[in-house]
């Protein structure tokens, strides 16, 4: 069957100018594919395809002019693909808003000008895609990388805007961008007259790809390239174990995202050496063993009590800061395995000897791989202990979502000068890592303040 496409209604413009035709004799069309673009003295129009079929006559030429009711093109309409009725869920989803693009000039850049403020104030016809000659924006650069190196050229810094309807691209065209959630905006148009076509699509997809691949691996960590070290010399490789590889995990983890600060401070423990020294034969009495290492745990209970900011732990995505009301603490424990972060419970609630008891118990099962994943939950703060083996300082790395970790390391006696004397006081070197978005310099330094002092006199602690 022969049906001749009709200019539709075009808004009422008369005379309208075919400027593009889109398709010759022979060629078979789909519904919505345009046909042909005429202009008005206000805007341009595509005229789309009504109905399926092949093109047996064009009954228009470039140049000529148009108004609704004049004969397009006249095809041999196949039956079954003739267009869908005006209220069909596709043909609603036919663009009937206007698409405002470029003063008569083929590149896209001059798609932005100064046109007067006059375009279709209404939607037309459904089927016709006005391409209003009225541009009064630049495409918005500043929303993203991409938009910036695919759009148009802004003409002017002035405040403008551009809706993807002011776009100059076919239903096709406009129906696949919707498809693949692609804002037209920020497609430059290769076609004439800076026409969006199918392959602009294509191409914007692919760079828009590239641009985040890039862009991740430029805002990613930098990988250290393999070397092959056996270039310079005999190497034996081994299989780290399980545990070294989780624990290089989440230090890479808290390291890349906890800003970390240290702070030090010199606990004089003299007296707690005395007193602890004083109590060994007992505890090897008890079949316990006393070590610093309880009297920094009671300490820091102590002190974390009065500092509750220090064993908190941000929440929903740091809009809240969660005060845990228990006190159950970390220790690294040293193993041939590698390092694994029993965790003492309720350290607040016990007695020295107990806490002593339990250090041993737990770093007996941490080297026997005893611990069960309970007894490694839980803790609200760490101490790294590495009096035992020796060093100055170091900078421990917070235990996320712990917000800070003590370090301790080996006590020495040191000369203390008294306002009037140096004095012989055995010092032990405490290094505060703390995550910084949570507790502050102050935070820190008034918190270990306390535990040094608590540390230098443990009387203080069961005040
Ligand atoms: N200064 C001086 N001497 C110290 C000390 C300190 N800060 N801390 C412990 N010591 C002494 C102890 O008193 C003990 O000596 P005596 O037998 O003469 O009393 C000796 O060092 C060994 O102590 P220890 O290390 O066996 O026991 P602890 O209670 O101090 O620590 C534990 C227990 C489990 C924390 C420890 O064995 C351990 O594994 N430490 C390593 C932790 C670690 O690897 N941290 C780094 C993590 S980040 O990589």
């Amino acid at each position: 069957m022969s049906i001749t496409v009709i200019v539709p209604d075009i808004g009422g413009a008369e005379g309208a100018e075919v400027v593009e035709i889109f398709v010759a004799v022979g060629d078979v069309i789909e519904v919505e594919q345009s046909l042909i673009v005429v202009e008005s003295d206000k805007a341009s129009m595509e005229i789309p395809a009504t109905v399926a079929g092949k093109v047996t006559e064009l009954k228009v030429a470039l140049g000529d002019a148009l108004s609704e009711g004049d004969a397009v093109l006249v095809v041999e309409a196949d039956a079954a693909a003739e267009a869908p009725a005006q209220d069909d869920a596709e043909s609603a989803e036919t663009p009937v808003e206007p698409a405002v693009a470029t003063e008569a000039d083929n590149s896209a850049v001059s798609e932005v000008g100064d046109a007067p403020q006059d375009a279709p104030s209404s939607a037309p016809e459904a089927g016709l895609n006005v391409v209003s000659e009225t541009v009064d924006s630049p495409i918005d650069q500043t929303s993203s990388p991409d938009k910036a190196s695919n759009t148009s050229t802004p003409v002017s810094g002035a405040a403008e805007t551009k809706s993807e309807a002011d776009v100059y691209a076919g239903p096709a065209v406009r129906k696949l961008a919707r498809e693949f959630g692609i804002d037209l905006l920020s497609v430059v148009g290769s076609g004439r007259r800076g026409r969006i076509l199918k392959e602009d699509l294509q191409a914007f997809t692919r760079k828009n790809l590239q641009s985040r691949a890039e862009a991740a691996a430029g805002t990613g960590v930098p990988a250290v390239p393999e070397v092959d070290f056996s270039k310079f010399g005999e190497v034996i490789t081994e299989e780290r174990s399980r545990l070294d590889q989780m624990t290089a995990t989440n230090m890479s983890r808290s390291w890349l995202n906890v800003p970390h600060v240290t702070q030090f401070e010199g606990a004089d423990i003299t007296d707690l050496e005395a007193f602890r020294k004083s109590m060994k034969p007992e505890a090897e009495k008890l079949g316990n063993k006393l070590t610093p290492m309880p009297f920094v745990l009671k300490a820091c209970a102590v002190a974390l009590a009065a500092h509750p900011k220090l064993k908190s732990s941000l929440a929903a995505g740091g809009k809240e800061l969660v005060y845990k009301q228990y006190c159950h603490i970390g220790m690294a424990v040293d193993t041939p395995a590698g390092l694994v972060v029993p965790v003492i419970r309720d350290v607040d609630k016990k007695g020295i000897w107990q806490l002593a008891e339990e250090i041993r118990d737990m770093a007996a099962r941490a080297r026997e791989k005893k611990l069960t994943p309970a007894q490694m939950q839980g803790g609200v703060f760490t101490i790294s202990s590495l009096g035992g083996i020796g060093g100055e300082g170091f900078t421990p790395i917070v235990n996320t979502p712990e917000v800070a970790i003590l370090g301790l390391s080996r006590a020495e006696i040191k000369p203390v000068w008294d306002g009037e004397s140096f004095l012989p006081r055995q010092i032990l070197p405490l290094s505060l890592s703390y995550d910084h978005r949570v507790v502050n310099g102050g935070d820190a330094g008034r918190f270990l303040t306390d535990l040094s002092a608590l540390l230098a006199d443990v009387r203080r602690i069961i005040l």
